[in-house]
């Protein structure tokens, strides 16, 4: 028989999980920023591009009366190919169950790296509520519909891979092409540019997004809904579209590999994107500037 990874043993301990205390103490705030609704999405647990500290850092300091998880919350693709699960992973998922057992309402709607939870839809766990996709009501009365977005995939599937290429790879490549240009030259062959065909992939790829939200915001126009929010495509994004004469919102609440974003809905039915890292150098700067008052 094989033995089980140890922390895999530790994960399935279900009398022991979700631990009684995180690794990560929960910071207590003077004051938590409050919303009427959280939206975040594409967290990927269970991977290491999940930027978990950020995010333990955003819901110590933020609560909710509602809060959607709008899929890719945990990547089971990931995590059945290599088994990796560090105690923030846990963390996250304590908090998110903590939030549920104080009061906030909280709606998982699996994405399709979480797809194994999509059979559970119309179940509750605990105080989690799992659901395929969900209608929200704001506060200023628009009724929008919230999904994971992958529904859109097929529609896309000619672009999709394009989605991939980031600004990253880009610059990796900008470097690249002078060490194939020598190389080629030597070999005697043409010059061909990598970062020209790279610039292309990019300006594919912005295609790619503002082509996807408008079919994300078509579906939602068709349906007679004011709006949709989605993720998937790791884009936060606030854009208003127009259907047969009516306004519909597109909402993408980003993610928390790269932007660590968070849609949120203020008490009298605004939307705003929070970009965390600018968040939290916001409250650095206001925190030195207090301390720097009180040395004076
Ligand atoms: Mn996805």
């Amino acid at each position: 028989m094989t033995e089980l990874p140890k922390d895999l043993a530790e994960f399935t301990n279900v009398a022991g999980f979700p631990p009684v205390e995180p690794s990560v103490p929960e910071r207590i705030v003077d004051e938590r920023r409050k919303y009427r609704t959280i939206w975040i999405s594409d967290v990927h647990l269970g991977t290491k591009g999940c930027n978990a500290e950020l995010l333990i850092d955003f819901l110590d300091h933020t609560d909710s009366e509602t809060m959607y998880l709008v899929g890719d919350i945990i990547d089971g693709w990931r995590l059945k190919k290599k088994f990796y699960w560090p105690p923030e992973h846990n963390d996250i998922v304590w908090r998110i169950l903590k939030r549920a057992k104080r009061g906030t309402r909280i709606v998982y709607i699996p994405g399709n790296h979480d797809e194994m939870v999509r059979p559970f839809s119309g179940m509750n766990f605990g105080d989690v509520e799992i659901r395929r996709a969900a209608f929200h009501d704001t506060a200023d009365g628009r009724r929008l519909m919230v999904l994971h977005g992958d529904e859109f995939d097929t529609i896309m599937l000619a672009h999709r891979w394009l989605a991939f290429v980031g600004d990253a790879l880009y610059h990796m490549m900008m470097k690249l092409n002078g060490w194939v240009a020598k190389a080629r030259s030597m070999l005697g062959l043409p010059y061909w540019s990598i970062s020209k065909a790279a610039k292309h992939k990019v300006k594919n790829a912005v295609e790619f997004i503002s082509k996807y939200e408008e079919v994300v915001a078509r579906a939602a126009g068709e349906r007679g809904v004011d709006g949709v929010v989605c993720g998937h495509i790791h884009t936060a994004e606030i854009r208003d579209y127009e259907y047969e004469g009516r306004k519909v919102a597109y909402y993408n609440d980003g993610d928390w590999v790269e932007g660590c974003n968070a849609l949120v809905e203020h008490f009298d039915g605004t939307m705003e994107l929070l970009h965390w890292p600018e968040e939290v150098a916001k409250r650095e700067t206001v925190l030195a500037a207090t301390e720097a008052l009180e040395a004076a």
